[in-house]
């Protein structure tokens, strides 16, 4: 098959200027007419055939300068068609017919709940009609949709709607016309019979913007929190970035069945339902939270998307890079800037760290691919939003935000580069970061090295700095990164010194920068009375794995005094880290969980306990995490260990998480605030240890919260804890859940990742269970991440459990999967292509089933790639 590569890119040959487009639905097919007006670009040669992309499409006809083309005059595949001989300027109409209805892939135009809908990312374009389908051709689109007027009450596309009609036999006609020249990957149509929540928003400079959203009807009650947050997103782009909406509507529609989670086609945005519908008997804190950032993400690719967008599809992070920090911030802003720190971090090291240390690793811009939707990753998304940061940590905030500007400035309307944009950044810097570009192109996760020195006589503390990065796949060797180190000293009374570097005259600050560009580097700090405890890569200045060697008595100290929230957070993960690692290989001595117990209870009797940081601090480190600091990893292992560890912790402590639960649970009716969020997080918490300390009050407490709580988050936490016993209560519990919310739809996939997830000791059988379950349906994403998804991904003990029978299981479902939908179903076979972080029997194991996946017939590219790599 073939691969895609950067370094054979090539400007379009021909240019769109206008397309045309009329849809006319029924229910058994679609008809597209197409008609636009192209022009070869300059300088491309005469002779130069036109090519247009084209899938699953049936050609009904063909006109050049509206004459018929005879089947002689023009060319077609499997991927499209060619023109051999076309003029200098011309107009093209195509018409095809699609079947919308047998869409699986939900690329393309599909349908969803009755309704139809599109999704054109990356390629889905093609699926609609024959057309230079690349994001470097940009064009004005008018829409217009023809259908039973009963049916599809509402019709929706891009832009603004500029003109509507009946055309007889019950049906009606919409046309909308968008303004902005946009790629064919920001196309949208939606038509359906839909509940519509509007609002307006008055912009910066006066002008009122619709905001509409539109649902299925029964979910009508369940998107003012979507709305809420959009006007936030709105607020804070103007007041952070200056940037202002720049249509007269902006809607965004809900579906059931989608690959991702959301997308920002121009003014027209389409999101899984998990993004938009939120009320507190259905959603979580957390679910709140994410339609809060992702709303925010989607109307942010407005500017860094949709009006400076991507050359080609290697330039990715380009948009989700920056439009991830952007979100991030954002969020940051929105609530506590500490805790999403640590949560974006703890995200990027279970999620992108294990992926660049995997087969399946690319640099942040990759350089060749066989199926463009198998590179929408961790890496180019998460990681490529760290490069973001570490521009922002290098230039400050200030400069920051003005080379951002000056770049959608200079290329607004454009398609363009990773490189353009760095360009930009230097120069609104005044720096040369040309070193920087390296974290684009190199792949794997740099390890740096901290070495420490103190020279009592002169008062110099000396922080020896280097740097590595280990040979992955496809680059052995790495040269070193441009890396921002933020550090802070702590003298031996916990209070953070003024800082000053030699060649210095005055300290000043309590952080600094320290800029690693080599591969070895010394940085010395003058004037220390004693020797200090080092606060190293505070905030999570750089996405690398930090190496020194703290001992248990720093990490404790660090824990209780770093001002640094990031670090301080960071210290106690470590020390929490080190002891399981240690029970792990048999070393564990009683001190060791003593050491861990002392530091937790000094969180929690901390007098300035900020509850949603104690949450975070007394959270153990994820098993996906431990599994990467132990070669080969044992999975099962690390449950046990992790889960001895919380044993004692539950009990050590019994009487303090008691206070903390029955202190922190917020009072009275349900309320999403800040105050009561982290209340109840920090509440939960509790309840989690108190789940294990084996008290029979205890237990009943687990019981009681889940049958009286008035909210999701509260009864979910009860619910996954019960989840985890075999007892009656967690039967009865489970039962009444699927009881109550088998019919909504959302809620029902909490229930099957609660136990997809569980720590239930015959968790794979009940997965077994669950895939047989008559709701269990391999046509809905949503449904297919909360069952084999959870579990492949979520619950490594389980899926790696020595008779390889979640291999199988998954191995299985990818297989059917495939004939469904590609897309989602390479995504489900990523966790086999880590086969080489574990022993040899299951390493054997896994590649078997990678085997007998690659030997399936009629594979798809999606997944040929995924598992042909992982076996290379
Ligand atoms: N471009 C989309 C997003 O990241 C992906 N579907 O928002
Ligand atoms: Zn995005």
């Amino acid at each position: 098959r073939k691969a895609v590569k950067l370094s054979d890119y090539e400007p379009p040959a021909f240019e769109v200027e206008t397309v045309d487009l009329h849809f006319q639905l029924t229910e058994d097919c679609a008809r597209v007419r197409t008609r636009m007006h192209l022009h070869r670009a300059d300088g491309v040669d005469l002779h130069e055939p036109l090519h247009l992309h084209g899938e699953a499409l049936e050609l009904e006809a063909l006109y050049l300068d509206g004459q018929p083309l005879a089947m002689d005059d023009f060319l077609l595949t499997r991927q499209g068609l060619s023109i051999e001989r076309v003029p200098d300027r011309f107009e093209l109409e195509v018409h095809t017919l699609l079947r919308p209805q047998d869409n699986t892939s939900l690329s393309g135009l599909y349908r969803s709940g009755g309704n139809f809908c599109t999704q054109c990312e990356a390629e889905g374009f093609r699926r609609i009609t024959y057309f230079p389908d690349r994001p470097d051709v940009l064009s004005r689109f008018t829409t217009t949709i023809e259908a039973d007027r009963q049916r599809y009450p509402v019709l929706l596309s891009n832009g603004d709607l500029v003109d509507s009609g009946d055309a007889g036999e019950g049906r009606h006609w919409v046309k909308w016309v968008d303004p902005w020249p946009k790629p064919s990957y920001l196309f949208a149509l939606v038509a359906g019979d839909l509940h519509c929540h509007q609002d307006t928003y008055r912009t910066r400079s006066g002008r009122d913007v619709q905001l509409e959203f539109y649902v299925e009807h029964e979910n009508a009650n369940r998107t003012g929190h979507a709305m809420e947050s959009l006007k936030k997103a709105m607020r804070w782009d103007e007041d952070t970035y200056g940037l202002e909406y720049d249509l007269d509507t902006y809607m965004v529609v809900a579906v059931g069945d989608f690959n991702m989670g959301a997308m920002e086609n121009k003014g027209l945005n389409i999101f899984n339902t998990q993004y938009v519908l939120a009320s507190p008997e259905t959603a979580t804190d957390a679910d709140f939270e994410a339609v809060e950032a992702v709303i925010g993400h989607e109307y942010f690719h407005n500017y860094t998307g949709n009006r400076v967008t991507c050359r080609d599809w290697f330039q990715l992070s380009l948009k989700e890079g920056l439009t991830v920090f952007r979100e991030q911030q954002f969020s940051e802003d929105m609530g506590s800037p500490a805790v999403q720190r640590i949560q974006q971090v703890r995200l990027l090291r279970s999620a992108q760290f294990p992926e660049d240390a995997s087969p399946m690793a690319h640099p942040v811009r990759p350089e060749s691919y066989v199926e463009i939707n198998n590179f929408y990753t961790a890496t180019v998304y998460i990681k490529g939003a760290e490069v973001i940061r570490m521009y922002h940590t290098l230039l400050g905030d200030a400069v920051f935000r003005q080379g951002v500007k000056r770049y959608l400035e200079r290329f607004d309307g454009q398609a363009v580069t990773i490189e353009d944009f760095r360009q930009t950044l230097a120069e609104t810097g005044g720096r040369d970061l040309g070193q920087f570009g390296r974290w684009y192109s190199q792949t794997g996760t740099p390890r740096v090295r901290v070495r420490d020195e103190f020279d009592p006589a002169r008062g110099r503390y000396t922080l020896h700095i280097s740097q590595s990065c280990p040979p992955t796949p496809d680059q052995a060797e790495k040269k070193p990164f441009h890396i921002p180190v933020a550090v802070g000293l702590l003298g031996r009374d916990g209070q953070a010194l003024s800082l000053r570097l030699s060649g210095e005259s005055v300290a000043e600050g309590t952080t600094r920068v320290l800029e690693l560009t080599g591969s070895e580097q010394q940085f010395t700090f003058e004037g220390l009375a004693e020797r200090p405890v080092p606060s190293l890569l505070r905030g999570f200045s750089a996405p690398v794995i930090l190496e020194y060697d703290y001992d248990d008595d720093d990490l404790a100290f660090l824990l209780a005094h770093d001002n640094d929230p990031f670090a301080r957070w960071e210290a106690g993960q470590q020390l929490a880290l080190r002891v399981i690692l240690r029970r792990v290989q048999g070393q564990a001595s009683p001190n060791d969980s003593r050491q861990v117990i002392q530091a937790f209870q000094q969180v929690l009797e901390a007098p300035d306990l900020d509850p949603s940081l104690a949450a975070e601090a007394l959270a153990l480190p994820q098993e996906a995490y431990l599994a990467q600091h132990m070669d080969p990893a044992d999975p099962v292992a690390i449950r046990a260990a992790r889960e001895a560890l919380r044993t004692e912790l539950a009990q050590a402590l019994a009487s303090q998480w008691r206070d903390t639960y029955r202190r922190y649970r917020p009072e009275g009716p349900w309320r999403l605030d800040a105050d009561h969020i982290a209340g109840r997080r920090l509440a939960n918490l509790a309840l989690g240890y108190l789940g294990a300390t084996g008290a029979a009050e205890d237990n009943g407490l687990v019981q009681q919260q889940y049958h009286r709580a008035d909210n999701m988050t509260d009864s979910l936490a009860a619910l996954a804890l019960l989840a985890d016993r075999e007892d009656e209560a967690a039967v009865t519990a489970l039962d009444d859940f699927y009881q109550r919310w088998r019919q909504t739809p959302l809620v029902l996939d909490k229930w099957f990742r609660v136990q997809a997830m569980s720590r239930h000791p015959r968790v794979v059988e009940r997965v077994q269970a669950l895939v047989q379950h008559p709701d269990f349906d391999l046509r809905n994403p949503n449904r297919v991440r909360a069952v084999i998804g959870a579990f492949a991904q979520g619950n490594p003990a389980a899926f790696h459990d020595d008779s390889g029978t979640g291999y199988r299981l998954l191995a299985a479902h990818v297989i059917r999967l495939d004939a469904i939908n590609p897309q989602v179903a390479a995504r489900m076979a990523l966790p086999l292509s880590k086969w080489q972080r574990y022993d040899a029997s299951r390493q054997k194991m896994m590649k078997n089933e990678l085997q007998r996946i690659a030997d399936a017939p009629s594979l798809s590219n999606d997944v040929y790639e995924v598992v042909s790599r992982s076996l290379e």
